[in-house]
């Protein structure tokens, strides 16, 4: 039975009964016994696998198909109605064009199927900061990841009522067949389609899709902003908590920055990280004109390898309970799951992420092809698990913030931590940020990817829109806009090595960033931006001495050169669209570094 009468959803799901024909449809209401029909339905289907209720309670996993392991991004389109609204940076289709291959896809794919009706909420209900989206799926697995990731029932309908404020996202998991694979999201009719995968980043509509392409358009026209960005808030031993919000690329450690543990020391001074999100960050202007934010989402999709109780003892414990594993490696001896980097105890009876009997004797840290786990095998973890959540998590108005992070994996060329000099500046350093390639990702090793304000794969309209929309949201912030600033842990010394420990560690940059945001630390002034004094980066208990932190915060002339250079041919792909103070930013640059 229908849970609304909300004329424009109904009308919405009747035409798209009639295109893919189910056999019936339900609505997901909510509760927690639909929730564990659905477990039992897709535990008996073999769709999931019940793991250990005493070890893991409430626990699954999932296997996707081997094709269908990752977001596509080649596959993914934005159908804006112009080419020139789409950008140089994304793929652009013609919306009614896309329309039509999509459908022809789509027809009739739900033949002896559920439609299952998910109405969900980015943000909690009724938040003045939140969003509704209706997501129609062939797929339990879908449902179950989505009632983890979104807030999802009957309650939001309820606060819907007759709007026509919500967003379309239809999924068809037609033959998983990725040559028909597509990803696309029409911002100007709020709307998503995908099909042909299973694959969490491709299929949680709520998130990548809606939080981010979609939701980055919407606040461009609303005068708000949807960012890839963790949000933390950093407790002093007065008790007073400060809101930082960072924006990383893929593979920079955003989960584990979100819920880093501090340091002995600072623990034992009482100061404390509290999480409130770990991938996306929508930000309004509050009533006291500052910057407000909250996490969308209502858990955790993050990457399982590497994850352990040393490098993010939080996010494991959020796995704990109530988790869905995909792609992992399933322990057959006590039912439970297992990746690389979780310990150093291969297991010897078990399946790897393919289902597959796993040979540990061939276990080749050099060859992915060997691993027990997918490298982006995931957990879908509900955020209530994390033993840091903030008690901000759940509040629907948001966060202050503070100060503003973005960084990247550099060997050589940015500093640990520097504070952009002004508002303009720092959108200038989040429009030029970049990441190395790693061995972790296939292809080239040390290769620099631009990859502006993290939000390359999923900035939903043209990109120099979105820099003018960062300097228009600054002047309307004035002196209250978060200071910005840009870190990067992976400085490395001439063998190679890493010079900054990194994880927990990191707080003790955090420190001199709500140090600087108070007025409480000093810096040198170089051509870059603001730069600590080596003293004021707190290196007690830390194996590191004075010249070495120096070395790490140095700007070396030579290298930001070249970097200028290659900033300015990252630009062109704007062509005129490039806002004017962008390219003032670039050029005052090159001018302090001439110097
Ligand atoms: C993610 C990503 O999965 O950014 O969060 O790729
Ligand atoms: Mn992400």
């Amino acid at each position: 039975m229908a849970l609304t009468t909300n004329k424009s959803i109904l009308d919405w799901i009747d035409e798209k009964v009639e295109l893919v024909k189910p056999d019936q449809v339900v609505w997901i209401d909510g509760s927690e016994e639909q929730l564990d029909a659905l477990r039992a339905e897709a535990v008996a289907t073999g769709e999931m696998i019940k793991l250990n209720e005493e070890k893991l309670p409430g626990c699954y996993l999932h296997r996707t198909k081997p094709n269908d392991v990752a977001r596509v991004e080649d596959r993914t389109f934005i159908c804006a109605k112009t080419k020139e609204n789409a950008g140089p940076t994304n793929n652009w289709c013609d919306p009614d064009e896309m329309y039509k291959k999509l459908y022809d896809i789509a027809r009739d794919s739900y033949k002896g199927r559920t439609m299952y009706v998910i109405p969900f909420s980015m943000g909690p209900i009724g938040s003045p900061l939140a969003k509704v989206g209706v997501e129609l799926t062939d797929s339990i697995y879908v449902v179950l990841n989505m009632a983890i990731m979104t807030r999802v029932g009957k309650a939001v309908l309820d606060t819907l009522g007759d709007s026509n404020d919500w967003v379309r996202g239809f999924h068809a998991k037609c033959d998983v067949d990725p040559e028909k694979r597509y990803i696309c999201q029409f911002p100007e009719d709020n709307a998503i389609i995908s099909v042909n995968s299973a694959y969490g980043g491709n299929v949680l509509l709520g998130k990548k899709c809606f939080a981010l392409r979609i939701a980055s358009y919407q606040g461009w026209k609303e005068g708000w902003m949807a960012e890839h960005m963790l949000i933390l808030g950093l407790q002093n031993p007065q008790g007073e908590v400060k809101y930082i919000a960072a924006a990383f690329p893929s593979a920079c450690g955003k989960t584990n920055l979100a819920m880093l543990i501090p340091p002995e020391y600072l623990k034992e001074k009482d100061y404390k990280i509290w999480t409130v999100g770990d991938d996306i960050a929508w930000m309004r202007i509050g009533k006291d004109g500052r910057l407000y934010a909250i996490n969308p989402e209502n858990g955790f999709f993050g990457v399982a390898p590497g994850t352990n109780e040393k490098s993010n003892f939080n996010a494991l414990e959020s796995t704990k309970k109530n988790t869905i594993f995909t792609n992992v490696c399933h322990k057959l001896d006590d039912n439970t799951v297992w990746w690389e980097g979780l310990d150093k105890n291969l297991p010897t009876n078990a399946n790897d992420w393919k289902g597959n009997p796993w040979d540990a004797s061939k276990f080749d840290k050099a060859d992915k092809s060997t691993y027990a786990a997918h490298p982006n095998s995931r957990f879908t973890a509900p955020a209530e698990n994390c033993p840091c959540i903030s008690p901000e998590f759940d509040k629907g108005e948001g966060v202050p913030i503070s100060a503003i992070v973005f960084g990247g994996r550099r060997a050589k060329c940015t500093p640990l931590v520097y504070q952009s000099k002004s508002w303009e500046n720092g959108v200038f350093i989040g429009s030029a940020m970049a990441s190395e390639t790693t061995a972790a990702a296939a292809g080239a090793v040390g290769v620099v990817r631009r990859d502006p304000m993290a939000m390359l794969p999923f900035c939903g309209y043209h990109m120099a829109d979105y820099f003018q929309h960062w300097l228009d949201m600054g002047e309307k912030l004035g002196d209250k806009a978060p200071k910005i600033f840009n870190v990067n842990w992976f400085r490395t010394d001439d063998e190679g090595n890493f010079v900054w420990p990194g994880f927990g560690d990191n707080m003790r940059v955090l420190n001199w960033i709500i140090d600087r945001c108070e007025g409480k630390a000093d810096a040198t002034e170089t051509a870059i931006g603001y730069v600590p004094m080596p003293e004021d980066i707190d290196l007690t208990d830390l194996d590191m001495d004075m010249d070495t932190l120096k070395d790490i915060l140095t700007v070396d002339k030579a290298t930001w050169e070249k970097e200028a250079a290659e900033i300015e041919e990252h630009y062109k792909k704007f062509g005129d669209k490039l806002p004017e103070e962008l390219k003032n930013q670039l050029a005052t640059l090159k001018a302090n570094l001439a110097k």
